[in-house]
C-alpha cells in the first residue's frame, strides 16, 4: 500500500500528500479549503444545512464514453462496443499525462468501500486524488476512511484508483481501466463517473470482470422493496439506462388511491448480486449515497428526493438562488432571477437552462425518507423480480414479462433506449444498451450474456424478468403514460404476478396484463390510450428483430446459442 502511494506520488509529484480518515472535523477542513479554492460555494446554511454548490468546467459535465477503454492483454476479451487498449500502452500514455500533473496541488489518499462492510459483498479501493471536490463526493457516496483499513486488515486485495483532473485538456483526457490489475488510471475530468471511481469504474466495469470469475453479479440496476397492503415485500431489481428513470422508481411515492402500498428504497443505481445458500438472488447496494440527476426533480415528481437533498448534499451544475439555494428545469416554482451553472446571471427569459441537463445532486442515503430498514443487511434482499426498461418512444409496451430466465435474458440483451445528457454526444438517438451496461461492460458483452444465462442456472428460486417503458409517446411529444408515482401501478401487477394473483395473456412478445388487470383506479387514463401503450405491432416487431440481428453481428464471435435461440422462437412466433 504504501509502497504503491509512494510511486504514485513520485509519478504526479503533488506538493502534499495528505491521508483522509473520514471524521467529521476532516470533512469540515476539506469543505473549507474547497470553499476558499472555489471549488465550492457555501449555500444558506440556515435553509439547507450542509449544502454546497459546485460548478464543474463547461466542457466537463457528463461521461465521456469516447474516452473510456478497458485495457486487458487481449483485445478480445474486451467487448467490441467499448473502446480497448493495450495496458501497456495505456500505462505509458497516462503515465506521462499523470509525469507531474499535480504540482502545486494536494494528493489525497482516499479509501473507501463498496458493498457492505464485513459482508461478502465489500470491496475495498483506494482512490488517489487531487480534486477536493472529488474527496468530498466519494465521503458521501461510499463509506469512505478508516472503516476502508478496518476492513482491509493485512490484504493487499484493494482496488487501486489514480485519479487527476490534470489541466482539464480534451486531448489529455483518459479514462482507462485495468481488470487484470485491479486498477483505475482516470485523467483530465471532474465529473462523476469519470472521477467518482468507486462508482461506475469499480462497482461496474472492474466488479464485473470480478463476478464473472466469482460466479456474482454487478449490474446498473436500482433496488426497491414493494410493500403491499398486507404488509409483504417484495424485492425488485431494476436496470435502465443513464437518466431513464431509476432513482426516481427508487423513491417512488405510491398515488393517494393506491392505499397501503409503498416502496422502500435499497439503491438507485447498482446492485451486486449472488446466490444465497437456500437458492434465491441475493442484492445490495453497492454505494451510500446518491448521485441523482437534479432536473425533473419535485415534490410533485419525487419528494423523497426533495427530503434527502435538504442537508448534507454536494450540488453540480445547478442554477444558485438569490436567497443561497438551488433551482433547476423542473424544480416547483420558477425564480425571477439567479445564477446559472456556469456562473453567469440568469433570468426565465435567457433562453438558456439554468442548470446543466445532467446536472447532479449527492446525497447521504441513511437521509432518505424511504429508505429500506434492511438496505445495509450484509445478506442483501431477496429478489423476485428483475425489470429492464429505456426510453422508447415507440414499439416497446408500458411492460411485459418474459416467459422464463433464459428469454428474459435475451429481452435484456436486445433492450435499446435513446440517448441522454448523461453522456457526452448527441441525445435522443435510439441505440441498444443490453441491461443498461452498454458504457459499463468490463469484459466482452457476448461472456456476459452466457454469465447471466449460467447464473440463472445456479438460481433455484428464479427472479420474473419484465420489460417496462414509461416513456412510449402519442408520435409526437407527449408521453401516453403519466409515470412517476404512476408507475406503482405497473410495479403492482408485477408483485401481484409474482405471487401469482394478476392476470395475463401470451403474445409473441411474452405476457402481457390482461384488460382491467393493471389497477388505473383514480387515474384518468382513456381506453385508446391505454391500447396504445399495450399494443403489440408485429410487422413493427419482425423490423425490430432484424435490427436486432444486425447488433449481434456488432458483437463478434461467442454468441450463446440460447441467446440465438430466442431470437429465432420469437421470430416465429410474431410470424405464427
Ligand atoms: P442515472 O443517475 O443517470 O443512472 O439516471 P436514473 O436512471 O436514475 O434516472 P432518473 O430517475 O434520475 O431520471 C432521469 C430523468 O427522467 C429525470 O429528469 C426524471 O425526472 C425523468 N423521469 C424519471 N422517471 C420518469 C417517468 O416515469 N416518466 C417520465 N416521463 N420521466 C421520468
Ligand atoms: C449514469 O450516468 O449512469 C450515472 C451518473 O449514474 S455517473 O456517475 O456519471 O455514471
Ligand atoms: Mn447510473
Amino acid at each position: 500500500m504504501k509502497k504503491w502511494v509512494e510511486e504514485m506520488q513520485l509519478l504526479c509529484k503533488p506538493d502534499k500528500l495528505e491521508w483522509l480518515d473520514g471524521s467529521e472535523t476532516e470533512k469540515q477542513r476539506l469543505i473549507k479549503e474547497a470553499v476558499k479554492k472555489g471549488e465550492l460555494v457555501e449555500l444558506n446554511q440556515k435553509k439547507i444545512p450542509g449544502c454546497y454548490l459546485h460548478r464543474s468546467a463547461p466542457n466537463d459535465v457528463s461521461r465521456t464514453e469516447n474516452l473510456t477503454f478497458i485495457c486487458t492483454s487481449r483485445k478480445e476479451d474486451t467487448t467490441p462496443l467499448a473502446n480497448w487498449m493495450a495496458p501497456k500502452e495505456a500505462y505509458k500514455k497516462l503515465g506521462e499525462i499523470f509525469e507531474g500533473a499535480m504540482k502545486g496541488r494536494t494528493m489525497y489518499v482516499v479509501p473507501f468501500i463498496m458493498g457492505i462492510p464485513k459482508s461478502k459483498f465489500s470491496k475495498v479501493c483506494v482512490q488517489l486524488t487531487d480534486s477536493v471536490y472529488v474527496a468530498l463526493n466519494i465521503r458521501i457516496l461510499a463509506r469512505m476512511g478508516k472503516i476502508a483499513w478496518k476492513e482491509l486488515g493485512k490484504s493487499n486485495n484493494f482496488t487501486r484508483g489514480l485519479h487527476s483532473v490534470a489541466d482539464l485538456n480534451e486531448n489529455r483526457k483518459f479514462i482507462c481501466h485495468f481488470p487484470e490489475d485491479n486498477a483505475i488510471w482516470s485523467v483530465g475530468s471532474g465529473y462523476g463517473g469519470n472521477a467518482l471511481l468507486g462508482k461506475k469504474c469499480l462497482a461496474l466495469r472492474i466488479a464485473s470482470h470480478q463476478a464473472r470469475k466469482e460466479g456474482w453479479m454487478a449490474e446498473h440496476m436500482m433496488l426497491i422493496g414493494v410493500e403491499s397492503p398486507e404488509g409483504k415485500i417484495t424485492y425488485i431489481a431494476g436496470a435502465f439506462p443513464s437518466q431513464c428513470g431509476k432513482t426516481n422508481l427508487a423513491m417512488l411515492k405510491p398515488p393517494e388511491s393506491m392505499k397501503g402500498w409503498r416502496v422502500w428504497t435499497v439503491g438507485d443505481d447498482i446492485a451486486w448480486m449472488r446466490v444465497g445458500s437456500d437458492g434465491r438472488l441475493y442484492a445490495v447496494n453497492a454505494e451510500a449515497g446518491f448521485f441523482g440527476v437534479a432536473p425533473g426533480t419535485s415534490y410533485k415528481t419525487n419528494p423523497n428526493a426533495m427530503e434527502t437533498l435538504k442537508k448534507n448534499s454536494i450540488f453540480t451544475n445547478v442554477l444558485l438562488k438569490e436567497d443561497g439555494t438551488v433551482w433547476w428545469e423542473g424544480m416547483d416554482g420558477v425564480p425571477s432571477k439567479g445564477t446559472d451553472w456556469q456562473g453567469n446571471p440568469w433570468t426565465p427569459d435567457s433562453g438558456k437552462p439554468g442548470a446543466q441537463p445532467n446536472s447532479r445532486f449527492t446525497a447521504p442515503a441513511s437521509q432518505c425518507p424511504s429508505i429500506s430498514p434492511e438496505w445495509e443487511n450484509p445478506k442483501g434482499v431477496p429478489i423476485s423480480a428483475i425489470l429492464f426498461g429505456g426510453r422508447r418512444a415507440k414499439l416497446a409496451p408500458l411492460v411485459y414479462e418474459a416467459f422464463n430466465w433464459q428469454h428474459g435474458t435475451f429481452i435484456g440483451a436486445t433492450m435499446a433506449s435513446e440517448t441522454t445528457a448523461a453522456a457526452t454526444g448527441q441525445v435522443g438517438i435510439v441505440r441498444r444498451d443490453p441491461m443498461a451496461m452498454l458504457p459499463f461492460f468490463g469484459y466482452r458483452t457476448t461472456n456476459y450474456f452466457r454469465h447471466w444465462i449460467e447464473m440463472g442456472k445456479k438460481i433455484r428460486t428464479q427472479p420474473k424478468i419484465f420489460h417496462v417503458n414509461w416513456f412510449k409517446t402519442d408520435g409526437g411529444q407527449t408521453f401516453l403514460w403519466p409515470g412517476f408515482r404512476e408507475n406503482m401501478r405497473v410495479l403492482k401487477w408485477i408483485v401481484e404476478r409474482c405471487s401469482g394473483k394478476a392476470d395475463a395473456e401470451k403474445t409473441p412478445i411474452g405476457f402481457m396484463p390482461k384488460k382491467g388487470s393493471i389497477d388505473l383506479i383514480g387515474l384518468e387514463m382513456p381506453d385508446s390510450a391505454m391500447k396504445k401503450l399495450l399494443l403489440v405491432d408485429k410487422n413493427a416487431w419482425l423490423q425490430e428483430t432484424i435490427e436486432q440481428e444486425e447488433f449481434f453481428k456488432e458483437l463478434g464471435s461467442g454468441m450463446p446459442k440460447e441467446i440465438l435461440e430466442e431470437h429465432a422462437a420469437l421470430k416465429r412466433r410474431l410470424k405464427g
